[in-house]
């Protein structure tokens, strides 16, 4: 009798449980999401499989998550940034066109004498440094803080002469305030002394394929081991 009594608890246990199960597998069903193919209208998803109201196509399952993380872009990143910059090719992006590879920036100025040679010389250094194979994950991008002056023609011929006409390189001319905001982006500070003359910070940048700020290099014809290492960190 008590050996029944323990079978019937164990039958009912059992039949508990395949509910149980049942119920969560037709929940994770119930959470696919379906959409048109052609976006007939827009966005709208739909909780069933079916037919587009519109085209008449079947509505596709969504995989909900991962296009979301992939697109997701953290709060410090400079490619929240949405100014526009034309390249000395011609090209009109904004930095989120950058994302996936490393970064390494620094304001300049082509008619500078001084200082700005330098930096030019240090990012050549930099370059230089690095592993072959790892130079197509990094891009070297030169932004001008005088955007008046440097126009794409004029940055083209200026990485023509400096040797910097390889897919590495980039050159940006943006808007006023689009380099300003760029500048207190890298706490870089500098300010017009002549109509061609600029005083400025000398700081070159490190940024992740997120666009997130790891490194920074201050000074000119400073030691840059420490910077070869960040960049180093961040290739695959
Ligand atoms: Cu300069």
């Amino acid at each position: 009798m008590k050996a029944l009594k323990h079978i019937f608890i164990l039958i009912i246990t059992t039949l508990l449980l395949q509910t149980c199960n049942s119920n969560t597998k037709s929940n994770s069903d119930n959470s696919t999401t379906y959409q048109c193919p052609m976006k007939c209208e827009g966005n709208k998803t739909f909780n069933k499989p079916g037919n587009c109201a519109v085209c008449k196509m079947d509505l596709q399952a969504l995989s909900s998550e991962i296009p979301i993380l992939n697109d997701a872009i953290s709060e410090t990143s400079i490619f929240n940034l949405t100014s526009k910059w034309d390249t000395e090719e011609g090209k009109t992006i904004e930095l989120k066109a950058l994302k996936g590879k490393t970064l390494v920036m620094v304001m300049i100025y082509t008619s500078c004498k001084a200082a700005c040679p330098r930096l030019v010389a240090d990012m050549r250094n930099i370059e230089t440094k690095l592993p072959l194979e790892d130079i197509k994950n990094i891009q070297f991008v030169m932004v001008s803080i005088d955007p008046e002056t440097d126009t794409p023609q004029r940055l083209k011929a200026f990485a023509i002469e400096n040797e910097m006409d390889g897919e590495q390189w980039m050159f940006l001319q943006g808007t006023t305030s689009g380099v300003r905001e760029f500048a207190n982006v890298l706490s870089m500070k500098y300010k017009e002394i002549s109509p061609i003359d600029f005083s400025h910070s000398n700081i070159i940048s490190v940024f992740n394929p997120a666009g997130e700020l790891i490194h920074q290099q201050e000074g000119l014809g400073v030691d840059n081991d420490e910077t070869i290492a960040a960049i180093l960190k961040t290739i695959p």
